[in-house]
């Protein structure tokens, strides 16, 4: 499993070898397999079951495309996705790569603020939204793009759209009797910009080629048997509750299930009643959850044994799984561990995301890299390769799915990307005598808060442009539903008289609600005042 690399690097290889993926384009491998079950569903939306078979989805995504493009968009502009999980998010994000456009997906939970940095980052040329999010994201295209920019609004209610939007539905009528658009770009060429805060810092643009993406689905698809494809009596049927716009809900659940057959049913909030009037109504196949949502089927009453009854896979990934909680999930359901199996992934935006998954029962672990997945383990003090099972260091990954770097930012590129292609992860890990790994901690600055990114540095930087502090610090404290939660140690000038509650209040307008210094309660707990140094 070890190979010596030039430099002494001790590169720990997969045990499931090399894949070889096809040099297609991301919205076009989508469809790859579609032609064999042109009639089943591909989406329908868990709340107002609005669906499209593949062949219609198919379709849609190029109308979509063609019509972007006669809005006058030009190829390689930025398309921001502001939407949670509805059948038209997922049709705009293939449609707009199928235009040739690249797409940055934006937390449809953000605030104004939060938005325009992002909006702005990327430079975006049009904004796609749904009606719950548009009042949000109109402010904010008001406020820093011109006025010129489309706006598209997922129109399923009609009637209640800001003025001068665009139908989302137009897009797919209007496009129908459009020339199609010639697909000239590349695998190399950029598909998506997903944000991360990476190791330190604010969130930036995660620059993802179409190759990173084709080839991470290829990656999983060739080293673990957890899918099965669809026949005439048989398909997988997937509840999307986990968003689109993170890499997770993205590219290791929804394109890659799609492109292998399944039917996704999108929740557009995890709200435990729509969930499980989706169990009700479906013969749900396999579940794709973060650990809170896992902890949510073991503690849950309205959770039921005969909800699992087709399902054959619980993915869990984004933050630690809690042993004890697949422990007690088993316990509970008296379900056989070999029918309804548990699976944890690791990976990360960067990775595009997948770089491990556990196959056995040892659930603690993040268990081998995939195929073509290159790892080492180097001890943060000494910078040296680990050479024993048992020992910590910080992981770094290797392989096609890697990303380009950061979008307009080198510095941050050079310090995560080393020139012989190693991301380093910020992740602390070991491996055990059978190469299984494990996660212990992380050696970069992020709170993961019900497994959603919190960057401490942007929280920090917000604490400061309040007039009466003086300095900020941020970190992520444990917390038994949502993994970790932000707490925030700050320094009010002498002679000043902000109270918690003040300053829990100056930062609760400006960003999102999981990003909070939260509850009173726990503010009592989680934000400590301290006068003068
Ligand atoms: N255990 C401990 C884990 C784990 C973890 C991630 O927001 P990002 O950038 O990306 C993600 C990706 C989630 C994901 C990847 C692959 C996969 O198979 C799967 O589930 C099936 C989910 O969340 O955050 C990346 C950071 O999140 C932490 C870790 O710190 C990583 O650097 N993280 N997965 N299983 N920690």
């Amino acid at each position: 499993r070890i190979v010596m690399g030039p430099n002494n690097e001790r590169i720990i290889m997969s045990p499931y070898g090399e894949v070889s993926y096809p040099e297609t384009l991301i919205h076009e491998f989508v469809w790859n397999n579609s032609e064999n079950y042109p009639n089943h569903i591909a989406l329908e939306c868990g709340i107002n079951g609005k669906k499209y078979t593949f062949a219609q989805a198919k379709d849609a995504t190029s109308y979509i495309g063609r019509s972007l493009r006669n809005m006058g968009l030009k190829k390689g502009d930025v398309v921001a996705i502001v939407a949670p999980n509805f059948p038209d998010t997922i049709l705009s994000f293939l449609g707009t790569l199928s235009g040739g456009f690249i797409v940055t997906t934006v937390n449809p939970m953000y605030t104004v603020e939060e938005m325009m940095t992002q909006l702005l980052k990327v430079n975006a040329k049009a904004i796609i939204t749904s009606i719950s999010v548009a009042s949000t994201a109109l402010a904010a295209k008001r406020a820093c793009l011109s006025h010129e920019t489309p706006f598209i609004v997922i129109d399923d209610k009609i009637g209640s759209m800001p003025e001068g939007s665009i139908p989302f539905s137009d897009l797919i009528t209007r496009g129908k009797s459009l020339p199609p658009v010639n697909q000239d770009r590349t695998c190399d060429d950029i598909a998506v910009l997903p944000f991360s805060s990476g190791t330190t810092g604010l969130p930036k643009g995660v620059m993802l080629r179409h190759r990173n993406l084709v080839s991470n689905i290829m990656m999983v698809q060739s080293s673990i048997d957890i899918f099965r494809f669809p026949t005439n009596t048989f398909q997988e049927v997937i509840p999307a509750m986990l968003p689109f716009f993170h890499i997770y809900g993205m590219n290791a659940q929804i394109l890659p299930r799609l492109s292998f057959g399944a039917k996704i049913i999108t929740i557009p909030k995890f709200v435990p009643e729509t969930f499980i009037d989706v169990l009700e109504k479906n013969k749900v196949t396999a579940l794709f959850c973060v650990p809170p949502i896992v902890l949510f089927l073991t503690a849950s009453p309205l959770v039921k044994k005969h909800h699992f009854d087709h399902i054959h896979l619980i993915m869990s990934g984004a933050a630690p799984l809690a042993k004890t909680d697949v422990d007690r999930f088993y316990e509970k359901y008296n379900i056989d561990s070999k029918i309804c199996e548990f699976r944890q992934g690791y990976g990360l935006t960067e990775t595009g995301p997948v770089d491990f998954i556990e196959c056995g029962e040892k659930y603690s672990s993040i268990g081998h890299n995939i195929a073509s997945c290159q790892v080492r383990l180097v001890d943060i003090t000494t910078k040296k390769d680990i050479s024993t099972n048992g020992q910590t260091g910080e992981l770094w990954v290797k392989g096609p799915h890697i990303m380009k770097g950061y979008l307009n930012d080198e510095d941050a590129t050079k310090n995560v990307l080393t020139e012989d292609g190693w991301l380093k992860t910020g992740d602390i890990a070991y491996y055990d005598e059978d190469f299984d790994f494990y996660i212990t901690d992380r050696l970069k600055e992020l709170i993961k808060v019900k497994g959603f990114q919190v960057p401490p540095a942007e929280l920090e930087a917000l604490l400061r442009t309040h007039p009466d502090v003086e300095e900020a610090a941020v970190i992520g404290i444990p917390h038994e539903r949502y993994g970790e939660v932000p707490k925030a140690f700050v320094v009010v000038k002498e002679s000043k008289k902000s109270t918690e509650e003040d300053i829990k209040n100056f930062i609760k307008g400006k960003v999102s609600e999981y990003k909070q210094l939260r509850g009173i309660t726990q503010l009592l707990s989680t934000i400590t005042i301290s006068r003068g140094f």
